[in-house]
């Protein structure tokens, strides 16, 4: 029997972003992107790896959407490399861009696999961030633009505006370890607000011009507990504030229209961030949400002085503290505070170390361990009548891991870097046999 917790009609998927897999990126008049420069300068990405080959799915897609077909995905989320389309960042959109993303929603539809795109995962073209970028209030016009022009190349029912805001902030802006690897706490909140910005007036275009169609954020979202006890009055004001500056700086102007009030106050003391909120912002950022993408990986744990404390063993990257009931609890949240708007779970996953034994298999028990818990906690929120309707893994193959380079291998397809060649790993044949089964097992 499958498992009655999981609706019939829900979208078991899989999840890629274009810089970590298409490689090509001097092809088809791809202009360059924010991480092509920020994987030129050593020591910003481990072993000085880049995106300009990663798994070569810009030319192996047909293959890919093989291994898809028969592992009997339902859906497939993937990201538009903007600087595919508009190379310089604005004006007329390159066709052979365009024909790329039209070949692979097409082979998508053939196998009967629905597409759901996300218009922008962190590749910026280099000109606009030239322009400012982010920090730029113009981008967020930009995008819009951009966004119009692929409502119309492409028949796709479900879309994403901006993958993960915060890690743009954070690690793009606060911390400086992702492109384009500004540490300045002032800078990053005037990007917070331009990214919410885009996504509203990405969002209005699509529902002016394509009702029937869908659109939200996907957000990575963060929850956050006392690590000790959390009647302590001192540690439940760190677990707020952190709470704020993780998940209700997103999600309460996107679906309440207004920044949260203690959030703000904190920001407008490192950054001239509320200066740069006009008049009208708040209603384009709280354009109505479609579907809410949501991206858990992790929680945290907190001291009262606001530190992290790792209660939970960690996956192969450090800050992947593993707690399925994180999920769960976030997932019920998400029903009790904010407007009933259809979940998708858009990204949820592990890295591994992973390598093909001599069975030519790989045995990835760990990952199995994590997707299967994590699903269950799916199931029990669905039982608690959260309305969600799928999950893609994170991800469908190994791929360029940011400023981690090529070592943490998160696909449940295997690839050899130096062949290309992929192998279903031990999970990617358990997700075959629940999609087929609907048991977890
Ligand atoms: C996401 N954190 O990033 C991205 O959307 C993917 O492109 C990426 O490959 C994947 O997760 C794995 O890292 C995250 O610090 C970055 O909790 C940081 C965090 C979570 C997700």
């Amino acid at each position: 029997m499958p498992d009655p917790r999981f609706p019939s009609a829900f979208t078991w998927g899989a999840a890629t972003s274009a810089y970590q897999i298409e490689g090509a990126v001097a092809e088809d008049g791809r202009g360059a992107s924010v991480w092509d420069t920020f994987c030129a300068t050593p020591g910003n990405v481990k072993d000085g790896a880049t995106g300009a080959v990663a798994v070569d799915h810009y030319h192996r897609y047909p293959e890919d959407l093989d291994l898809m077909a028969g592992l009997g995905l339902g859906g497939y989320r993937f990201s538009i490399a903007w600087p595919r389309i508009q190379p310089a960042g604005s004006g007329r959109p390159e066709q052979r861009g365009l024909d790329f993303y039209r070949r692979l929603v097409d082979g998508l539809r053939e196998r009967g696999i629905a597409p759901m795109a996300t218009l922008f995962h962190w590749d910026l073209p280099q000109a606009l961030q030239d322009a400012g970028g982010w920090e730029n209030r113009d981008t967020a016009e930009r995008f819009a633009e951009y966004a119009e022009i692929m409502f119309d190349a492409l028949d796709i029912r479900d879309w994403l505006t901006i993958n993960e805001p915060k890690t743009v902030v954070d690690c793009g802006y606060r911390w400086g370890i992702h492109a384009p690897g500004v540490q300045d706490e002032s800078r990053a909140f005037v990007v917070l607000h331009h990214l919410l910005l885009a996504h509203g007036l990405a969002s209005r275009v699509l529902h002016e011009h394509h009702p029937g169609r869908r659109i939200g954020p996907a957000l990575n979202l963060h929850p956050t507990y006392a690590a000790e006890d959390p009647d302590d009055p001192e540690v439940a004001k760190v677990v707020r504030h952190r709470d704020g500056l993780e998940n209700r700086v997103y999600l309460d102007p996107i679906f309440k229209g207004a920044y949260p009030a203690d959030t703000l106050e904190w920001i407008a003391e490192r950054s001239p961030m509320p200066s740069h909120i006009r008049d009208g912002d708040l209603k384009v950022i709280g354009e109505p949400v479609d579907v809410l993408g949501v991206q858990y990986y992790t929680s945290h744990f907190l001291d009262r002085r606001g530190e992290r404390v790792l209660k939970y063993p960690t996956a192969q990257l450090e800050w992947l503290e593993i707690f399925p009931r994180g999920l769960y609890d976030l997932l019920v949240r998400l029903k009790d505070e904010y407007p009933a708007v259809p979940l998708l779970v858009t990204e949820n996953g592990v890295p591994a170390p992973d390598e093909v034994g001599e069975d030519g298999r790989v045995d990835d028990q760990g990952r199995i361990a994590f997707l299967r818990d994590h699903l269950d906690a799916v199931g029990d929120a669905l039982a608690e009548g959260v309305p969600v309707e799928g999950y893609y893994v994170w991800s469908f193959l190994d791929n360029f891991e940011w400023a981690e380079g090529y070592e943490p291998r998160f696909g449940i397809v295997h690839v050899d870097y130096a062949t290309q060649r992929r192998t279903l790993k031990n999970s990617a044949l358990w997700y075959r046999d629940l999609i087929a089964t609907g048991r977890l097992g």
